[in-house]
């Protein structure tokens, strides 16, 4: 096929990618509903942006710069447009953020011209990844993401070996980004770190995510909680645990929170990601918990096991069996957008609402973390339903 008819048949392809409607599948749960659709792929990466549109440069029009995957999205709501933040991550393993855009939250995610050109530190970042991006009450969007680097004390033999640290930028527009200096504190490696949108005590709130080594928790892990007097040279002397990890949970080898907490007047709604062993790996799903309004450290309400799950061909992909969300937006008549990846591959919606998500976590039993608590929990609803239910019988028998 010549130039120009490939360019036009890459092209047709990219606008029909672009401009596929997204359609609601009807939820069983009743909790949130999931889309046909993954709203962005690597896919989405503009034509522009992987190819040399020039005859005389590249008369084979090949793909210049591969796009390997775009997932672990940050989100926020700007001007009435729905914006996600991704890790878009190359053919040559580096990540980058950029932002898409949508009219409606639920397709027609465009990237914006460019990625952005996010500063480096006196320390370059060789990757960065998953932003959690927050309007805070000081009037800054601030951008924390992870940063890694290879560790100074690896032997030339061990090219894996790295440190992770929470890096911190800071915009008025998305388009320009501050860097500010990585995140110190005093419990090893971090990842996962969130700031909370609100002041308190005067000083900026972090969630954390201590760990011992870079995929390890080690003794360290949970989810943390700390104070730092500014973002400009942020330390957190301090780190208590809001969400430990806990043996055979969905949480037992890690947590990490997600996106910042959304304000409800009977608390903080709380997303996160918990990991648990099998014998095929890891398994990554997201739950769901509340913390107290005035102290968004202290846990209210934490309903039992997974929220979302990693189903269908949201399994597999580049590392299977996980879902992981660091975006959620909550607009104003009260609806709820969940950002999820799949697999490090893809992103996807799902929607709620507040009202929802609040009954989930008052409503849903703890996890009495024995199985014969379990059955205790089913034998309950199923004595409160003996004298209802009256529709379900005369359906079903
Ligand atoms: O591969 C799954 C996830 O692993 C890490 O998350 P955590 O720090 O909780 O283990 C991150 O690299 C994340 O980006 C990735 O999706």
């Amino acid at each position: 096929m010549d130039f120009n008819k490939r360019l036009k048949k890459i092209t047709i392809d990219y606008k029909e990618l672009i401009e596929k409607k997204n359609e609601v599948l009807f939820s069983s749960n009743g909790i949130f509903e999931r889309y046909k659709n993954p709203i962005l792929t690597g896919a989405h990466a503009p034509i522009h942006w992987r190819y040399d549109l020039n005859k005389e440069t590249n008369p084979f029009l090949m793909e210049r710069i591969g796009i390997n995957a775009a997932f672990n999205a940050g989100a926020i709501k700007n001007e009435d447009k729905y914006l996600i933040i991704a890790r878009v991550e190359g053919n040559d393993r580096k990540s980058f953020f950029a932002v898409a855009e949508s009219p409606n939250g639920i397709d027609n995610f465009r990237f914006w011209e460019r990625p952005i050109a996010l500063p480096e530190t006196a320390d370059p970042d060789t990757n960065v990844y998953d932003m959690r991006i927050v309007k805070h009450e000081d009037g800054w969007f601030y951008g924390l993401f992870c940063t890694e680097r290879r560790d100074p004390q690896a032997p030339d033999g061990d090219q894996s070996s790295a440190v992770a640290k929470c890096g911190i930028a800071r915009t008025k527009d998305l388009i320009d980004w501050e860097r500010l200096p990585d995140l110190i504190s005093h419990s090893g490696q971090q990842r996962n770190v969130v700031l909370h949108p609100e002041f308190i005590d005067g000083k900026y709130a972090l969630y954390t995510r201590p760990q011992d080594g870079f995929i390890d928790t080690g003794s360290g892990g949970g989810i943390g909680f700390g104070l730092t007097e500014s973002m400009e040279r942020a330390e957190v002397p301090e780190e208590s645990i809001v969400d430990p990890k806990v043996y055979h949970t969905i949480n037992e080898v890690k947590n990490g929170l997600g996106p910042a907490p959304i304000k409800t007047e009977q608390g903080w709604l709380q997303l996160a990601h918990g990991v648990r062993n099998t014998a095929a790996g890891l398994r990554y799903v997201l739950y769901v918990f509340m913390t107290d309004l005035e102290n968004p450290s202290k846990v209210i309400y934490r309903p039992a096991g997974y929220f979302i799950a990693p189903e269908g061909a949201e399994r597999v992909g580049d590392v299977s069996n996980v879902v992981f969300a660091n975006g959620w937006i909550n607009d104003p008549d009260g609806k709820v957008f969940i950002y999820y990846a799949s697999s490090d591959t893809r992103m996807h919606v799902a929607t709620t609402s507040v009202e929802k998500l609040i009954d989930y976590c008052k409503n849903t039993p703890q996890d009495g973390l024995r199985s014969a608590a379990s059955v205790k929990a089913i034998n309950k609803l199923i004595n409160s339903n003996i004298s209802t239910g009256d529709v379900y019988r005369s359906v079903l028998l």
